[in-house]
């Protein structure tokens, strides 16, 4: 965490370096521009000039050179008025002439002294940076369950095979020990995330068994009781042991997979995306670097005419968007996009140079969320994003989310299946939709109880979950029915993929009042080649899955004549 936090303070240092380098050039440009006026006015050159002068006020403030930005200020103020001069005729008058002449010397005179001395900056330091900028720029995924590694310790031979199956189905990777000293043996080799213990260990007392694991979870990794016993008391000592779950047999395997999940934070599986567009990319660079540190995922764009776009690519969850940039306006870019029915929740923060509460007042009009002044601190401005994004996924999911899966809703799923078909179709690439039924459903709900049904139905979402990328988008498309798209994969790899977690999926072993039984799925899959639309592409994968069916289920088909998996 310490090292971490020194490279991100580096990286910043790294990113004031590189725009004091700029300092002098900017300076140098507004003193040309400000001379050309003096001997032929130009409309659009005070424009510019303008512009430059209120950048510099922002991004000199933002990088911490006060005395630059206060300066800057000063000339912003008084160039404000003759942007109203449209008369080519027109010339300043002296006051004004010497006053921005006085003010462009001192704004030498400052950048002057922020350059010399120079401090100590070796060419060893420099280089250092810019590998720590690359780190930066790789946001934090949350960990796949691929990574996770269990340990089950029970001393019976056979019965356990069946627990570690259905873990393996979720793509857990799990080992068995039949003794606490292989198990140590294990651990001194490579530590796993989790351990299970089963309470019924035949040679070891459970003094020694609880002993043994608070040694564990002392050590980082969590630990799970597999017990018999449903009573208070072993409850208790599991609790003043430090385990982290108490799980009784037999084992509900959707819900222990569910507390796994919880425990090892597999459920943040997308982490925060924002979208900075400043037209300054030092500036965006400097807050990207920021929102990075606190493991949020940053797209800077400094062009706003490309922002319709990156939104319709990638749905950020928040956009920072800077209030004056040349063409158009922050203003203007929020007022479009809120036109746009799918953003009209995205959190929008403003970022500005002077951040004038009457310009706030005006900003909520059109649906901003705040606006934040570009010399405002680092953790200020986590906090400030973070929050309204907290606060927007929980809007989101309440909307979004079906209620018994979590996954997207009927509605949600095929806007993003209308959304990735136009992406896709733009960049004339490829990507796959799957169609997923669970066979002879009817069935389970008339055995097993429509609560039975619906746990079957959970089992397959987190299976889902579990098992795509986490680029893909999964819904539950009706009752036992669920779409998934799969950006950038072809037909042949869908195929692939639906069949082994068709195969994981009829593995998975449920139990409903002492009766133990398997379910299966048929799949239809279906390209976006030679489509239309995104309603076509859905359309050819139900049929692929109707086809599915009558070759007898559990059988991923695909939409091309005689073809299936
Ligand atoms: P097939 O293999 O052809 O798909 O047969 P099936 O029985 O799965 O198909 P059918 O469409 O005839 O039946 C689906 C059943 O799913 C009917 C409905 O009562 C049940 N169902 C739909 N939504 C839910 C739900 O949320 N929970 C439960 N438990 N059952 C549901
Ligand atoms: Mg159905
Ligand atoms: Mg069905």
């Amino acid at each position: 965490m310490t090292s971490n936090k020194s490279s991100f303070e580096l990286h910043l240092e790294k990113l004031k370096l590189e725009y004091k380098g700029q300092l002098a050039q900017k300076v140098g440009s507004i003193e040309k521009d400000w001379q050309a006026l003096g001997s032929n006015w130009q409309v659009e050159l005070i424009k510019t000039l303008h512009r430059n002068v209120h950048s510099m006020v922002g991004s000199s403030g933002t990088f911490g050179f006060s005395a630059i930005s206060k300066s800057a200020r000063e000339l912003e103020d008084l160039l404000k008025p003759l942007l109203e001069q449209t008369d080519e005729a027109y010339k300043p008058d002296e006051e004004i002439t010497l006053n921005a002449d006085l003010i462009i010397k001192h704004l030498f005179d400052l950048v002057a002294l922020e350059l010399n001395p120079v401090k100590d900056v070796s060419i060893h330091k420099s280089s250092e940076f810019s590998e720590l900028g690359k780190q930066l720029s790789q946001p934090q995924l949350a960990t796949v369950a691929q990574d996770i590694l269990i340990y089950y310790l029970d001393s019976e031979t056979t019965a356990p095979e069946l627990l570690l199956q259905n873990l393996m189905s979720y793509g857990f990777k799990s080992k068995h020990f039949r003794s606490v000293d292989q198990l140590l043996a294990a651990i001194e080799h490579k530590q796993p995330s989790l351990i299970i213990i089963d309470l019924s260990m035949q040679d070891d007392s459970l003094d020694y068994i609880f002993e043994r694991a608070n040694k564990f979870v002392q050590k980082n990794i969590k630990v799970f009781i597999f017990s018999g016993k449903d009573d208070f008391n072993s409850r208790l000592r599991a609790v003043r042991s430090g385990i982290h779950s108490y799980v009784t047999k037999p084992a509900d395997i959707p819900a222990l997979v569910g507390m796994i999940r919880n425990h090892l934070n597999l459920n943040i599986n997308k982490p925060t995306h924002i979208l900075i567009v400043d037209d300054q990319e030092s500036v965006a660079e400097f807050y990207a670097t920021i929102l990075q540190q606190a493991g949020m995922k940053v797209t800077i764009e400094t062009n706003p005419n490309e922002v319709l776009p990156i939104m319709q690519a990638y749905t950020p969850d928040l956009l920072l968007l800077d209030l004056n940039m040349p063409v158009v306006n922050g203003d203007e870019l929020a007022a479009v996009i809120r036109q746009i029915e799918q953003y009209q929740s995205t959190p929008i923060l403003f970022i500005s140079g002077n951040a004038h509460p009457d310009k706030k007042t005006d900003l909520l009009e059109i649906g901003s969320d705040d606006l934040l002044s570009k010399g405002m601190a680092p953790e200020e401005l986590v906090r400030n994003v973070k929050s309204r994004v907290d606060r927007a996924k929980i809007l989101t999911a309440m909307m979004y989310q079906d209620s018994l899966t979590g996954l997207l809703n009927h509605a949600q799923i095929q806007l993003a299946a209308e959304r990735v078909f136009m992406h896709y179709k733009r960049q004339n690439s490829t990507f796959t939709v799957a169609m997923i039924d669970i066979d002879k459903f009817k069935q389970v709900n008339d055995t097993h109880g429509h609560l039975g049904g619906d746990r079957v139905i959970k089992a397959l979402a987190q299976l889902l979950q579990q098992r795509m990328r986490v680029t893909d988008y999964i819904g539950r498309f009706g009752g036992e029915e669920f779409l998934i798209i799969m950006p950038d994969m072809n037909i042949s790899d869908a195929g692939n993929l639906l069949n082994n977690l068709r195969k994981s999926f009829a593995l998975i072993k449920f139990k409903e009042n002492n009766v133990s039984f398997n379910v299966t799925f048929s799949a239809g899959i279906a390209v976006n080649t030679n489509m239309n639309n995104f309603i076509e592409q859905i359309k050819n994968a139900d049929e692929a899955l109707y086809k599915a069916k009558k070759r007898g289920r559990n059988t991923v088909c695909t939409n091309m004549a005689g073809d299936e998996n």
